[in-house]
Formats: structure tokens, sequence, C-alpha cells
């Protein structure tokens, strides 16, 4: 370690033994149902936050008593692929193992339970392994969940690539020992493991890597710290464009932080691929800020550096020979609902899952749909950077069946607008300690309204993509969305307008702080505009910019504030 003051989570990762801290004790520990202090920050790396229900929060303390403490577990499923008796595992454990009962899709492809007591976590996570899934770095200071172009059209193209995202996630996974130690009850190996290409210190910040397949930008490719496009010749995965320096969180009011689209660093062969993952990574290890944890992600690094410095040191590092990118167009970023039929002949069926929610309510029983479709269901599932879920290869004998299933228990049948199509929010309130708005309990009544404004106007057939988060940290992408609604306080966000549909330019804050009324009149007169004057296939983000009624804000720190 230097002389130079480090952020205060450098100290507990270098002091942790590898990633163990005192969290063994911790549960041990029954007078209280929270962790130790340190060990909640160590907690991440195995796939969990320490939280507490915020609605509860003020009857406890009057009370006095200590807040709710539960956890927030995030399972790691690269490409969101699962099979059905993982999913009927899924379901059990949410319904035997956690309070809310409820399982969250996330904006990364992968679930969430929220609630789980302290002393359920143990046989929670023993549960998932024996369903041969984990939780292994779903959070914390190293590479996470790898996302995936989930879509079903190009099968094989698909398949290829999900093959790549399981791989990048596997080779990128810590080498430490103590998830099996203290959770599996595995062998006691402290002091005799290395942790070869993190340290002991592992990232200066989170990492995040998604591998997108043209034309589909569903998984928001850009807004990643490492992005893998796929390059494909006659049906043929031959390598990627990759991408490097994307992030979303900021913090109100300060502009040293800022939402970051990602650089082109270049054009690799498939070979390449790992070699080149690893050393963006290093590069990001050794280069990155562990003074300021807010500086700390690697779109700070790359802005610092300058991407041509950055593609050097990669190369240098990975002796890879790094082309120039090749052309690339994207044309979607959601999902495609319904029925599609792949290129290997297998039928797909993509369902709308309300702010990735899944559990019951009167008239629309998802958890149970989901339940019975994995009973019947042999072909897998894939869950979306939507937050929707893909019932993926079924054959043609079992389509009646399992849209029989959808149906009856209510998650197909109802139109869905092309807005709602394209939205999607945050979790925030209650259980997100950082929410300072509503999102995922308010989104769905505000998409109405908003969808109302669009019918007012004639244009409620116009995909927009519309994102609500709670505070600015950006948890569904809303800096990339062509409405984005950023909480600041109780019923009050920013607006920020102007993203571009395809993911490649970001939006601008027009107005700050305003409430449900004011957002509906911004957006009143724009759409009314946008009806009257837009261009043929013109979409809503780019009719502002070509009309300047919002600045373009193409990817860095400068044009955000300006
Ligand atoms: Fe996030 C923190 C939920 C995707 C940027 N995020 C959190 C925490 C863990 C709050 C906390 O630190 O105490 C939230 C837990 C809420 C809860 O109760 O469940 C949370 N983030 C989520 C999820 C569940 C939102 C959702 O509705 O789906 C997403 C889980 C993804 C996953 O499966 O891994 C989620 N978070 C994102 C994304 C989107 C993405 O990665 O594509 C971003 C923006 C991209 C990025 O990373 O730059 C994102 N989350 C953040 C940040 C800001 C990081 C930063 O650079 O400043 C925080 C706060 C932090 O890390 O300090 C955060
Ligand atoms: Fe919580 Fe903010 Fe992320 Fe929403 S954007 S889940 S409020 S951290």
């Amino acid at each position: 370690m230097t002389d130079v003051k480090l952020a205060a989570n450098e100290y507990i990762k270098a002091d942790s033994n590898l990633l163990r801290g005192t969290i063994e004790e911790g549960l041990q520990n029954h007078i209280t149902g929270a962790l130790y202090d340190d060990d909640t920050q160590l907690s991440k790396f195995h796939g969990f936050y320490q939280q507490d229900d915020r609605d509860l929060r003020g009857e406890r303390k009057a009370q006095k008593l200590e807040p709710l403490h539960s956890f927030m577990l995030r399972a790691r499923v690269p490409g969101g692929v699962c099979t059905s008796q993982q999913w009927l595992d899924i379901d059990k454990i949410a319904s035997s193992l956690t309070m809310n009962q409820s399982i969250r899709l996330t904006t990364r492809q992968t679930f969430q339970y929220h609630g789980i007591l302290k002393r359920n976590l143990k046989p929670l996570i023993q549960a998932l392994d024996l369903s041969s899934l984990d939780s292994i770095a779903a959070c914390g200071d190293v590479n996470r969940n790898v996302m995936c172009n989930p879509n079903p059209v190009e099968s094989s193209l698909h398949q290829e690539t999900y093959e790549w995202s399981k791989q990048l996630s596997e080779q990128l996974l810590p080498r430490t020992n103590a998830y099996a130690e203290i959770w599996l009850d595995g062998e006691k190996v402290r002091g005799h493991e290395e942790e070869p290409m993190y340290g002991k210190t592992y990232l200066p910040r989170k990492f995040k890597i998604a591998v997108a397949v043209p034309p589909h930008n569903d998984v928001d490719v850009y807004t990643n710290c490492l992005g893998f496009i796929a390059i494909s010749e006659n049906g043929k995965l031959i390598g990627f464009n990759v991408t490097v320096g994307g992030g979303m969180g900021a913090t109100h009011g300060d502009k040293s932080t800022y939402p970051r689209l990602a650089d082109d660093l270049g054009f690799i062969k498939l070979a390449d691929t790992i070699a080149v993952a690893r050393e963006v990574i290093t590069t990001q290890r050794d280069w990155g800020n562990r003074v300021d944890r807010k500086l700390a992600r690697i779109k700070y690094t790359v802005q610092k550096h300058g991407i041509e410095k950055f593609r050097d040191e990669v190369a240098k590092r990975s002796g890879v020979t790094i082309e120039p990118p090749r052309t690339i167009k994207f044309t979607t970023r959601g999902d495609r609902f319904g029925w599609v039929k792949g290129t290997d002949n297998k039928w797909h069926l993509t369902l709308y899952i309300e702010c990735g929610r899944i559990k019951d309510v009167p008239g629309k029983e998802v958890q149970t749909c989901f339940r019975e479709i994995a009973k019947v269901h042999q072909g897998d599932f894939r869950m979306t950077s939507n937050q929707n879920m893909i019932v993926a290869n079924v054959a043609e004998a079992d389509k009646a069946a399992i849209e029989g299933i959808a149906r009856k228990y209510g998650v197909l049948g109802e139109r869905l607008t092309p807005l709602r199509e394209h939205s999607i929010a945050c979790v925030s309130l209650p259980t997100c300690a950082l929410g300072m708005a509503e999102a995922e309990r308010y989104f769905p009544e505000f998409t109405d309204k908003v969808d109302s404004l669009l019918t007012k106007h004639g244009i409620s057939d116009q995909p927009i993509v519309m994102r609500m988060t709670g505070c600015p940290n950006g948890c569904a992408r809303p800096y990339a969305a062509e409405i984005g609604l950023v909480g600041k306080g109780p019923g009050r966000y920013n607006l920020y307008l102007g993203a571009a549909f395809d993911g490649t330019r970001l939006s601008k804050m027009v107005r700050e702080n305003i409430n449900e009324a004011e957002i509906m009149d911004e957006l009143d007169g724009r759409f009314e505009r946008f009806a009257l004057n837009r261009q043929t296939q013109e979409n809503f983000g780019d009719f502002l910019v070509r009309t300047q009624e919002v600045k373009a804000v193409l990817s860095s720190a400068r044009d955000f504030h300006d």
C-alpha cells in the first residue's frame, strides 16, 4: 500500500484475507440481524447486500428496535439462461427462504431475492449450489454478471455468443476459496490460494461486461465497462468489436461524476477474447482511482488517459493486434415480444414482466405462471436485460400448452403499448438504501399517464425508450433512454431527454427536481411538436436533437454537464 490515503474499502479488502473478513463470526452472532460493518462491504463479493425495509424504519425506531435487517442476494447467471429445473428451484427458494417470497429480474439478466434473514443466507446459498447456481462476484469490486443478447432469432449466433459470455464470466471469477469455505463448508485453504488476476485488493470498483449481437442493442453495450459486439460472416461468429469505458452512475450536483458511453477499442479475433478482457481488467486494476470511489470506475480511467493510450496498453499487455472496428449497426433495443421462430426451427416466447417483478397479484399470477411453465417446459428460460423473460427452445408440439399457461395466469393476452415495451425502472423503495424517489412501485402508473399523452397526440404507435430510477446511480440506465427520469426526492425527478433510440447517444437534463404534473407538461408540448414535425421513421430522441430542443450528448463528461 502507498502513503496516500486510499478509499476505506481498499483497506477492508486488503485486510480481508481474500474476502473472508469476519463474515463467519457475524453469522454466528444471534443478537443482531446485521453483519459486522466491514463485512457488509465484503458480502457484496459473495453476492449479497445488507438492507432493511425502509417503509418500516420509523415504526421500528419508535419501538426502539434495530432496523429489520435482511439481505438482498443477486445470482450470477451469465447471459441470463437457466433450465426449467433451475427455475423450479429458484422459485422454491423464494417461497421458503425469503420474507418477500418474490423474485426480481434485474437489468443485467439475472435475478435477486429480497428479504433474506441472516440465518437463512447459508441455507439459501447452499440451495442455489444444489441447483448449480451461485452468487459469486454478482456484486463487489470484480467483474459481475456477464450479459449476452438473448434474442432467439439468430439461434446459432446466440449459442456461440452465449458460450463466450459464459467463458468470460468463468475466466474472470475471483479465485479465492472464501465463498466455498463460508457458504458451502468447503475445505479451509486460507493462506494457500492466490488471486492472480485481481490481486488482494481486487478492482478499484465494480466492473461490467456485455456481449451484443447486432442489430440488437438490448444489452446496452455502450453503457458497460467492457463490451463485445459480435462480428459475423455468413452467420458465423469471427470476432468482436470491443468497446471500453461506459458507465451510468453519477451524483446529483457533483460535476466530477457523469454517465459515459464506451469508446471503440477495436476489432479482435475470437481467439483473443479472453486475453483482451483480462488485460482491460488488469489495466483498470493498475490505473483506476483507488482514492476516491466516486471516480473509480473504468469510465473515468479511459476519460483521463484517452482511448488511444488505453488501447496501446491493452495491446502491449495482451500481445494482441487490435484492428480498427468493423462497421456495425444497431436498430433495436427492446425485447421482441410474443412467439418468434429461431433459425433452428425452435420456438421462443418473450413475455413482458412489469419492472421484472415475479410475484402473484390478483389477475396476474406471474410467479405461478412460470412455475407451471417450468413443470412442462423442455427448453430453457432466458432473462433479458430489459427485465423480461423468454421461454426459449419450445418444440412446435409444446407451443399450445405453454401459451395456454401464460394466458391462464394473465401473463399473455394484454396489449402492450410500444412505450411500455421499451420501458424499465429500477427497484428503489422500499429495499434500496439509496433510493430518493419511487421507481418500481410508481412506474406502471406513470407509464399509463405518458401513454395517455402519446394517444392524445396520435403517436401511441411510436416506440420510445423510457426509463426511471429512484436516484442518480442509474440502475435502469436512464441516461441512455430517450426519456429518463432520475429521482431527486419524494415525488420529484430530474427529466432527461434526447438519447438515441439505438443507445449510441446519451440524454441531457432539461428540468431538475420536478413533480409529475410538471413532467407531463414538459412532455406534452414536445409530443405535440414531434407529432406535427417528425420526419419519416424519426425517433423521439433524434427529433429533439435535430430540432435543437436538446443538445446532443455523444459520450463525454463535458457534453453531459455543459
Ligand atoms: Fe445498481 C447500487 C440495484 C443495475 C449502477 N444497485 C445498487 C444497489 C445495490 C444499492 C446499494 O448499493 O445499496 C441496488 C439494490 C436495490 C435493491 O433493493 O434491489 C441496485 N442495480 C440494481 C438492479 C437490481 C436494478 C434493477 O431494477 O434491475 C440492477 C442489478 C443488475 C445486476 O443484476 O447486476 C442494477 N446498477 C445497475 C446498472 C445497469 C447496468 O449495469 O447495466 C447500473 C448503471 C451502470 C453502471 O454500473 O454504471 C447500476 N447500482 C449502480 C450504482 C452506481 C455505480 C457508480 O458508478 O457510481 C450503484 C451505487 C454504488 O455502486 O455505489 C448501484
Ligand atoms: Fe437504488 Fe438508485 Fe439503483 Fe434505483 S438507481 S436501485 S434507487 S441505487
